[in-house]
């Protein structure tokens, strides 16, 4: 029997043990995968004062030049290691290897790419002050590292959403203490060895492993000598996590929860429409934030487009990552998947119609240990059910009939949320008109998940603080610092 391998925490360039270690779980057949080394407050402690040591060192006097250089490395490092990347990832959370390949890999390559160009292309913030008499005033803000950055993200996009941000940060010339999911610890140590490969200097880049609650997550975030945090994950961990970052007034980025709209009309080209909805309701098993979990649509096409969504989820096809016809991997863990089964049962009792799936599958003894759940579409859930209302995190939608366009835009608008939606029209006018009025961070029409990195993301209520994207990561990564200069 392969010995289960041990992932360590990596400070300042040295593996270090934890003060206990926990078993990651495969989703896809629930065998161990590694034991997993969790950073107590002593590990979190070194992290932190050994990046504190590293921002004061010669990482603190690079140039932008040479950080863009050292991104452009790190992102050729990635390709030439692809396909590790890809089996850590699809290890950690049972994600078809193809996906993994085209979407988590390679956008953890354009993380880098893209703000290596952003850092290099950005100008100074400069205003020519007029004063009475004639005389001049030159302001101009000089961009500095905002310092040592505590970056926790969860489990469902690994290597993309931490890259997402540690892209920035670096580019911005920050020292990092990073947190990955306690479920998903792999790809980020593997980004450790990469980053060491491509000559950053020890104490940069820094992983301490384990859980959040009374645990690592909660000892790096609540440190006195951390600059800011940048997390994405629930809504309700962003709101604890606030609570305390506020003695110390640190700044916060957050990417948080979604229960995201998709608005179609009946003038909708429908194939595309049910392809398109059908890769925003089922990608990552539903476990993406911008994941359609609310489709309102318009009467006259209900039936059809019902149907057609049906037939598209019974034809997704679960099982191991790298069986070529995998479409559909697991849910992250067992835990989630009674979270997500739990939705499925209230949505039952609020009344749903259940037009596919509700259950696990059947897969056969091999799988029985993983985290299995069928594909789900409900019809008939009333506005402001439980299961319409809160973020499942799973495969599943409700689908809604509505009559009018102001209808369809205040079911669509009426969350807590204000993540994401998706507007399906061949009407340009009432593309643009109900997409601007869509009460999120992002509207994509007559596509979904369509990503410019130099775009603005993020979103607003529960979804979250602030945006990231080109120059707006940019904004958090930095501190300026203004110089008034009277000519
Ligand atoms: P989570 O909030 O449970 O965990 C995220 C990370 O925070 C993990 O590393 C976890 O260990 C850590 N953590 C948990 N409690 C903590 C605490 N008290 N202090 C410090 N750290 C703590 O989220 P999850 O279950 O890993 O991820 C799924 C959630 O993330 C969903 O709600 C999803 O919508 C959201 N998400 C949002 C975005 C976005 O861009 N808006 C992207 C991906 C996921
Ligand atoms: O595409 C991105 O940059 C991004 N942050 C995606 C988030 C997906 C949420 O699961």
């Amino acid at each position: 029997m392969t010995p289960v391998p041990e992932i360590l925490n990596f400070v300042g360039g040295t593996r270090l043990e934890g003060r206990s270690a926990f078993t990651n779980v495969s989703p896809t057949d629930g065998t161990s995968l590694a034991t997993v080394h969790e950073a107590g407050p002593e590990v979190v402690n070194t992290a932190v004062s050994v990046a504190r040591g590293a921002l004061e060192g010669p990482w603190g006097r690079t140039t932008v030049t040479e950080r863009a250089r050292l991104l452009r490395r790190v992102a050729d490092r990635i390709e030439e290691r692809f396909e590790e990347f890809v089996e850590a990832e699809s290890g950690d959370t049972g994600k078809p290897l193809s996906l993994v390949r085209r979407l988590d890999v390679t956008r953890a390559i354009a993380n880098f790419r893209s703000f290596a160009d952003t850092v290099s292309a950005i100008g100074l913030e400069s205003f020519l002050t007029e004063m009475a008499g004639g005389r001049q005033a030159l302001n101009y803000a000089v961009p500095k590292p905002l310092g040592v950055v505590a970056v926790v993200v969860p489990w469902n996009l690994p290597l993309l959403l931490l890259t997402w941000k540690v892209a920035p940060a670096l580019a911005c010339g920050n020292t990092l203490v990073v947190k990955p999911s306690e479920e998903t610890p792999t790809s980020a140590t593997l980004l450790a060895e990469v980053v060491s490969e491509a000559g950053l200097p020890n104490g940069v880049y820094n992983v301490v492993h384990g859980h959040g609650p009374d645990s690592t997550g909660e000892y790096l975030t609540t440190h006195p000598g951390i600059d800011g945090v940048t997390f994405t994950g629930e809504s309700s961990t962003g709101s604890t996590i606030m609570r305390a970052v506020a003695p110390h007034v640190h700044p916060v980025s957050f990417e948080l929860g979604g229960k995201n709209a998709a608005v179609v009309f009946s003038d909708a080209n429908i194939t595309d429409t049910v392809e398109g909805l059908t890769r925003s309701i089922f990608t990552n098993t539903g476990q993406v934030c911008l994941c359609t979990e609310r489709v309102y649509i318009e009467r006259s096409i209900f039936d059809e487009v019902t149907a057609g969504l049906a037939e598209r989820g019974r034809q997704l096809r679960p099982g191991r990552p790298a069986d070529a016809e995998t479409t559909m991997g697991p849910l992250i863990s067992t835990e989630h998947r009674d979270k997500v089964l739990s939705y499925y049962s209230l949505a039952e009792q609020e009344g749903a119609e259940v037009l596919l799936g509700g259950g696990i599958p059947d897969l056969g003894e091999e799988l029985a240990g993983g985290a299995w759940i069928e594909p789900t579409l409900w019809a008939g859930l009333k506005h402001g059910a439980r299961a319409s209302t809160e973020e499942v995190f799973g495969p599943v939608a409700s689908l809604v009939p509505f009559d009018t366009e102001e209808e369809a835009v205040h079911l669509a608008n009426d969350s807590e949320y204000g993540l994401a939606a998706a507007v399906w029209t061949q009407n340009l006018e009432r593309a643009h008109r109900v997409a601007q009025q869509m009460r999120v961070g992002m509207a994509w029409v007559n596509t979904w998940f369509l990503r410019d990195l130099r775009s603005p993301f993020g979103g607003m209520g529960l979804s979250g603080v602030g945006r990231e994207g080109g120059a707006h990561s940019l904004r958090f990564y930095t501190e300026p610092t203004n110089v008034c200069v009277q000519l």
